[in-house]
């Protein structure tokens, strides 16, 4: 495991609202760096197979009684059939772009998608260090909060990144979003750590302890013992219902999940499958007796090798 050595403050493009929040700080922990491990690859046949082994929806008990409906997928062979894809079309982030995750998941046919990286609500920046398919689209200066990574060599990668870790050359990442929480990190709950070291200046709910403890639908990104990526989501409405942080994370350990990254949730929480909404989405529509998909940032798409 790579050691993260201390640097200087980077200049971030995202602005301080008038939220309370804690001071946004460069990685300075010797200890709180990244967790890289292995993708499951080729089967004993030397094929690559289909990706999805298992769909799964649940309606489950989950700690201090909350219940919520929700979906978790297992893919084989992730570094080869997962893309972090830039929302509508590539160039999606630098020209402010958003939209809904099936339209983003029609750039690779997505067999699975679901939205990804915070943005700024108002004018559509993406937030965080972003590569889609070996492009780097943008850094974040190393501000920290935790990411999901896909290196050049298949190695997923789960955590805190510096700018230095980022743009390196010699195994480069292919595929890299930014969430806020790290859930997992290799086999245990991660959440009270990573509340004390996440930038909140990407998430609009509130403070980082409000937005952790909230109820609200959750989106993460993970992996199992055997290097699959692990996607689940979780409905809600935030502050409403849902799960919270630390009920997201202990319901994917119970489910095998070794290492998890919180990605946007809330009102941008969407699921789709083959191309369909699969989930319910709680954001308002202009009408805001009803509900309708968000028009989102960045999103993970599970496509066929
Ligand atoms: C905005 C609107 C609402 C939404 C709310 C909370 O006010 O988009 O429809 O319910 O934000 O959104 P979130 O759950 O993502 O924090």
């Amino acid at each position: 495991e790579d050691v993260v050595t201390p640097y200087e403050f980077g200049k971030h493009g995202s602005p301080r609202s008038h939220r309370q929040i804690r001071d946004c700080q460069p990685i300075k922990y010797d200890n709180v760096t990244h967790h890289t491990q292995k993708a499951h690859d080729w089967d004993q046949n030397g094929r690559v197979p289909y990706p999805i082994t298992d769909l799964n929806y649940f309606y489950d008990d989950l700690p201090f009684g909350e219940r919520a409906p929700g979906h978790i997928v297992w893919v084989k062979s992730p570094a080869r059939t997962v893309s972090v894809l830039e929302p509508f079309d590539s160039g999606g982030c630098t020209n402010h772009h958003r939209a809904t995750v099936d339209t983003s998941a029609k750039q690779e046919n997505c067999l699975v998608a679901v939205n990804a990286g915070y943005f700024n609500t108002r004018s559509g920046d993406c937030y965080g260090n972003v590569v889609s398919n070996g492009r780097l689209v943008q850094t974040n200066g190393g501000l920290q909060n935790a990411h999901f990574g896909i290196r050049a060599d298949g190695t997923l990668v789960f955590g805190y990144l510096s700018e230095e870790d980022v743009l390196q050359k010699e195994n480069p990442f292919v595929q890299l979003v930014g969430g806020v929480g790290w859930l997992l990190r290799d086999g245990e709950i991660y959440v009270e750590e990573s509340r004390k070291a996440e930038c909140g200046d990407v998430e609009e709910s509130g403070t980082v302890d409000a937005f952790f403890d909230m109820l609200s639908a959750r989106v993460a990104v993970g992996s199992d013992d055997e290097g699959n990526l692990v996607i689940a989501a979780i409905d809600g409405q935030s502050k409403v219902r849902g799960v919270s942080m630390s009920s997201f994370a202990s319901w994917l350990l119970s489910h095998g999940v070794k290492n998890a990254i919180n990605l946007d949730g809330g009102g941008s929480a969407t699921y789709v499958i083959n191309g369909t909404i699969a989930n319910n989405p709680s954001d308002h529509c202009r009408d805001s007796a009803f509900r309708c998909p968000r028009q989102v940032s960045t999103i993970v798409c599970v496509h066929e090798p």
